[in-house]
């Protein structure tokens, strides 16, 4: 194996991709150097690295400087299996990128690869204000993880895309989060990660999306895509865990504030305040939807005819009557509207992100327990489906967190109802204040209920500074 890049793809033998690669990394470690987390490339912090494949490889705990993390290229174990969906499902997967579906692929792969690097240049300043060492750690897992997630998609690119791939995985590093001229791609990926708050949301809501994006890519007839978004996924489980369970504690201790006060208002008591959390949730949750497409897609409808992109679980459960999806439809019900009816091969964005919400509602039944636990009446909601949207069938409509349609003007002046203000963001920002102690943990967050692989929660040096 390949000392400096861990990984399964035989790259020793692999002439052209390690000539590929050789240009690649050090641009990639300028990159990482430029815009990855600021402030603490000399830091020790605990972490896992994927040294193979095998159920004991992957997370390999150890004190490792991040700019001297070992990012590796890993499939997960090739399966028997067939395309099993579209207009060819008995045929075999492709080992090889068939020429007529090369620029979907293409597109696709370039798409993913865009929002990894993105989510690491959108945290790059969160180490400052780290609530406790645990979660200092957690941040850097997951960065070092996307950035792992990034290579996954330069090797697809250099691999089987030729010269055009390899212009591909350049200007993979070439766009900015947020730049005027050369923005990411996707637009989520594109909105500012400020405080801690946007991060735990961003882990559960758009990181989310990855699972869902992944879960579909991990259907596809072409193998190599599939196998490289099923070891991803393995990955992935913990960056929503982070999410999921971040904003957990901090209702958790909400909670705590409102029930021992008597009181909503408990920022002076050092916490956040349940109707700013319920801001930052509308916020990233309606920027999540939009991930998805439109409803009505020609895209996802070549996408899922062609072998490319499959639906939630294609193969691994029995959620579906039959894999070609040539007849019944979708309906879409849109505010305002009657309901219009999308033919099912057209309506493949809306089915995953109908399954992407139910599971966001399942987080969301998790923290209203920790409400309902202390006897508190009030409750966090997801937005409707056409609040905030700027992509598909409700973008362009104003309405406001309920569904309904606001007159001409009225979004743009009662905003701040529903999203974060200015205000919102100082307040939290005054809270924010780095706890890099270990044992210790900031005012605003209960503490993680587990530490990492068998340590304490906080009396643990997940973070060695210097
Ligand atoms: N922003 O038919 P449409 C993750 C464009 S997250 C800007 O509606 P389609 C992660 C679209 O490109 C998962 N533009 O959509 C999470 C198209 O442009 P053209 C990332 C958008 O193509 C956290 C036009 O609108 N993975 O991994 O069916 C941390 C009409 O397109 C947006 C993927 O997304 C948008 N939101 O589906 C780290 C998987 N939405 O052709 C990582 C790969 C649409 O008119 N991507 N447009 O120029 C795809 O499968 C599809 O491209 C999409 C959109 C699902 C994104």
């Amino acid at each position: 194996m390949n000392v400096e890049i861990p990984n399964n793809v035989d790259l020793d033998h692999d002439q052209q991709l390690r000539r590929a690669l050789a240009t690649w990394h050090p641009r990639f470690l300028q990159w990482w150097n430029e815009v990855g987390p600021d402030g603490f490339d000399t830091s020790t912090v605990y972490l896992r690295t994927a040294i193979s494949a095998s159920a004991d490889g992957w997370a390999n705990y150890a004190y490792v400087k991040m700019p001297e993390y070992r990012w590796g290229i890993f499939l997960a174990p090739p399966e028997s299996r067939k395309v099993g969906f579209g207009d060819h499902p008995d045929a075999d997967p492709w080992q090889q990128v068939p020429g007529e579906f090369r620029k979907e692929l293409r597109r696709i792969i370039v798409t993913q690869g865009d929002t990894e690097p993105a989510s690491v240049e959108q945290q790059r300043h969160l180490g400052k204000t780290a609530p406790s060492l645990y979660d200092l750690r957690n941040l850097f897992q997951v960065n070092v993880e996307e950035a792992r997630h990034l290579w996954a998609m330069v090797y697809l690119l250099h691999r089987f895309f030729g010269r055009d791939g390899r212009e591909e995985a350049e200007e993979l590093l070439t766009r900015r989060s947020g730049h005027r001229d050369h923005p990411r791609i996707l637009t989520a990926f594109n909105a500012p990660i400020r405080d801690w708050l946007d991060f735990y949301c961003f882990a559960m809501f758009t990181d989310r999306d990855g699972k869902y994006q992944l879960e579909s890519l991990s259907e596809s007839g072409f193998d190599p895509l599939s196998r490289t978004t099923r070891f991803m996924l393995t990955e992935e489980a913990h960056h929503m865990f982070v999410g999921e369970t971040g904003l957990q504690r901090v209702v958790q201790r909400t909670a705590d504030l409102m029930k021992q006060s008597g009181r909503a208002d408990i920022h002076a008591l050092g916490g956040i305040e349940l109707n700013i959390v319920q801001k930052y949730i509308n916020l990233w949750y309606s920027e999540s939807l939009d991930l998805f497409g439109a409803e009505d897609s020609s895209n996802a409808a070549t996408y899922f005819a062609a072998g490319i992109k499959g639906r939630y679980h294609e193969h691994t459960a029995n959620m579906y009557r039959e894999h070609r999806a040539l007849e019944g439809d979708y309906e879409l019900r849109v505010p305002g509207g009657t309901a219009e009816r999308i033919p099912l091969r057209r309506a493949m964005n809306a089915v995953l992100r109908d399954a992407y919400i139910q599971d966001c509602e399942r987080g969301l039944a998790r923290w209203n327990r920790e409400l309902a636990a202390r006897g508190l009446e009030q409750r966090l909601a997801l937005p409707h489906a056409s609040f905030n949207r700027k992509v598909g069938a409700y973008a362009g409509q104003s309405c406001d967190v309920r569904g309904n349609i606001l007159a001409a003007g009225e979004f743009a002046a009662r905003r701040g109802e529903w999203v974060p203000t200015g205000e919102d963001r100082a307040r939290n920002a005054e809270l924010m204040q780095p706890v890099y102690e270990p044992g210790k943990i900031a005012g605003w967050i209960a503490p993680p209920a587990k530490g990492i692989n068998g340590h304490p929660p906080l009396d643990f040096e997940y973070v060695i500074m210097s």
